[in-house]
């Protein structure tokens, strides 16, 4: 509380200036919802990049090229997202990023780099994607932002703001005008502030890391016992995903976020994208009814583990994140313990949830623990009249 009040304070000298919902228009119920700015003829759009600081120049990043990737997995493995006390640090892998840069209809030009003249070495990135986002009743077409990155050694030099107006420059290009993005940080302003809940797979491992802590009146071997999981899967017809399944889990996967206020709109290649299983990427699993052999539920989780800084005996935390789950007829608890049970298998040390969509109805009774950081969505040039509660979200962003 104190610090959320404190940075409604803060002065944003460049998100002030920005087509953003302002702390000020907080609870101004003049204001419509919808986009903040018109586009503007793509004539009008600035057609040179931005001007870098001497010294630096813009690059267009060939993921497919291993060097390149190689290039952007190196900067964001060093200089990438810590949490608060830097124990730990995001390590995406470069299948991992290839995925995550290059779904149906991808730009390269939204995949920037920033490199040193003279030396050509990497020091900044930042990335959009194309996704149609349903906002309400509306289909909007943005850009989901990530990856933004500035080498640790040029940190609070205003190198952020201009990649990302340069990315907002090549956006507009592309004619679109509404981004969606996330952060831990507090920014102007936010759609929703969801919070990550964490379930112990290997606790001993999280324990010895400093990552969770033997909770009071217990032992390691209590906890050990608190945290086992059965050998295999209960839910009968529970299997992976299959290329064949790919119209049946867009029907399904369609209906069910229709029910959220935000939500992207997946079609069959999206839905083939990002949800077929891809070996430490992404793993999908749905129940295909014994008698009908209709697909009736799904769940999905993606890999993204964490560099463990500066311990003698782990160097890296093997984590498994929530992506969609959809529940007809098997109750989504038990669905979601035998996503806990598959993830156990694949030797993943934690599964991590946030609290959106249906996911607190079995975070508790999971043994599932929230964790310290806040995680908030925001629009670019998209004002939403009120902040939603994460269980009216329905979009989960990598
Ligand atoms: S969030 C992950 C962001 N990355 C990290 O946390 C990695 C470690 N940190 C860094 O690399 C997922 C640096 O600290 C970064 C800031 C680069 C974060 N989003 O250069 P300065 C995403 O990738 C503002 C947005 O001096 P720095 C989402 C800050 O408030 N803005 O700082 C990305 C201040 O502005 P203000 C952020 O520490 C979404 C200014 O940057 C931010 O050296 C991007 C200071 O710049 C953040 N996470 O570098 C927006 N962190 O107004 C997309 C700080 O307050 C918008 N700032 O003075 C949509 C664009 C497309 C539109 C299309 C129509």
């Amino acid at each position: 509380k104190v610090q959320e009040s404190l940075s409604l304070d803060k002065r944003h000298k460049f998100w002030e200036t920005q087509p953003v919902g302002q702390f000020k228009d907080i609870g101004d119920s003049s204001l419509t919802e919808g986009p903040i700015e018109l586009p503007t003829p793509l004539s009008e759009v600035k057609q040179e990049p931005y001007n870098l600081p001497d010294h630096y120049e813009w690059v267009t990043c060939d993921i497919n090229s291993e060097q390149m990737c190689e290039e952007v997995y190196n900067l964001l493995a060093h200089n990438y997202v810590e949490d608060d006390e830097n124990m730990f640090r995001f390590k995406y892998s470069k299948e991992f990023l290839r995925w995550a840069l290059q779904p149906p209809g991808y730009f390269r030009s939204w995949h920037i780099g920033v490199r040193v003249k003279s030396t050509k070495k990497m020091v900044a990135f930042i990335t959009g994607i194309p996704a149609r986002i349903r906002v309400r009743d509306e289909v909007v077409h943005m850009a989901e932002i990530n990856f933004l990155c500035v080498h640790k050694k040029l940190r609070t030099k205003r190198l952020a703001p201009v990649m990302i107006k340069e990315v907002t420059r090549r956006v507009h290009l592309e004619n679109m005008w509404q981004a969606a993005y996330t952060a831990g940080v507090i920014l102007p302003t936010p759609i929703a502030t969801c919070q990550y809940w964490h379930r112990s797979l290997n606790p001993k491992k999280l324990i010895d890391v400093g990552f969770s802590r033997l909770g009071a009146r217990m032992t390691m071997s209590r906890t050990i016992k608190l945290y086992k999981l059965p050998e295999s899967t209960i839910t009968p017809g529970f299997r992976k995903m299959e290329i064949h399944d790919v119209p049946a889990v867009t029907r399904l996967i369609r209906t069910y976020l229709s029910r959220f206020a935000v939500a992207p709109d997946f079609d069959e290649n999206d839905v083939e994208h990002w949800l077929l299983p891809k070996e430490d990427v992404i793993d999908s699993f749905l129940v295909e009814s014994p008698e009908t052999h209709e697909v009736t539920d799904f769940c999905s989780f993606y890999t993204l583990p964490s560099s463990i800084l500066g311990h003698p005996s782990y160097s890296l935390l093997k984590a498994a994140y929530s992506f969609y789950n959809v529940s007809t007829v098997t109750p989504l608890l038990q669905l979601m313990n035998d996503a806990l049970i598959v993830a156990k298998q694949k030797d993943y040390d934690v599964f991590n949830a946030l609290d959106v969509m249906q996911n607190e109805s079995f975070l508790r009774e999971l043994k599932f623990g929230p964790g310290d950081g806040k995680l908030h969505y925001y629009l670019y040039n998209y004002r939403m009249r009120h902040a939603l509660k994460p269980s009216e979200l329905g979009l989960v962003l990598l």
